[in-house]
């Protein structure tokens, strides 16, 4: 299998935790790849994916899979003892996937507040407000979850979790979310210590991409 991979792209990040946990990592060869949100888009990403994103996982006889919902959920399914990264039926099932609907969707509020600064100085300040208020819902949603989060066993929600989290230190350095949110640090500290987890920091190797800054805080008011 070939992955169009990045080492900073927190999707791309999820789907190699998910090939960690799983035993793959001999499995998939990585293939750098630049996805661009703004402009052309890379070609050799949309010659096998029309939508231009990584991660797109090129598996031989099946057509090119995406996005990292879909290849997460295919390589548990693939491999033998993939179920308890997502759990084929019940609530179990349902816990994972609306982890990951919050881990994903918080990181895409990030990607969009990103690429609306790259646009306009500072971004249009209403996008902006938007972003910063979502960010901050999920983030004391997840709060309140955090108990839960560590009592019920790794999968891919959690995992889309840890993603999110990992994008909110490398664009939001200077939020300070670990003073406001204890739990969830507490938590974030000790999955961080999970092989898969360290294993896929995230690392901006392109240091021209270092991109604008965005000012989330989390004081309390
Ligand atoms: N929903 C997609 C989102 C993937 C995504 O947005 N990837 C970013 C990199 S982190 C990308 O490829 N952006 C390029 C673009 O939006 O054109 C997934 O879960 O895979």
């Amino acid at each position: 299998m070939k992955l169009l991979w990045s080492p900073k792209s927190p999707f791309v990040r999820k789907v190699m935790i998910v090939v960690h946990e799983l035993g793959l990592v001999e499995e998939v060869e990585l293939v750098r790849a630049v996805a661009v949100p703004r402009g052309d888009p890379n070609p050799a990403i949309m010659a096998e994916n029309p939508l231009g994103k990584i991660p797109t996982l090129l598996v031989p006889g099946l057509p090119p899979i995406f996005d990292s919902a879909v290849i997460c959920d295919w390589l548990s399914l693939a491999t033998p003892s993939g179920e308890h990264i997502l759990p084929r039926t019940g609530i179990e099932r349902l816990t994972q996937l609306r982890w990951q609907a919050l881990g994903d969707g918080l990181i895409e509020n990030m990607l969009l507040w990103r690429i609306a600064c790259q646009a306009a100085a500072g971004g249009d300040p209403q996008v902006v407000m938007s972003h910063r208020a979502k960010i901050r819902a999920a983030m004391a949603l997840l709060e309140t979850e955090a108990g839960h989060l560590a009592e019920t066993s790794v999968g891919l929600g959690q995992i889309a979790i840890i993603c999110a989290l990992g994008q909110l230190d490398f664009r939001f350095a200077d939020s300070e979310w670990r003073q406001t949110h204890p739990k969830l640090a507490a938590y974030e500290g000790a999955m961080s210590e999970r092989p898969s987890v360290a294993a896929t920091a995230v690392l901006n190797d392109l240091a021209a991409d270092d991109g604008p800054h965005m000012d989330l805080t989390f004081r309390k008011d």
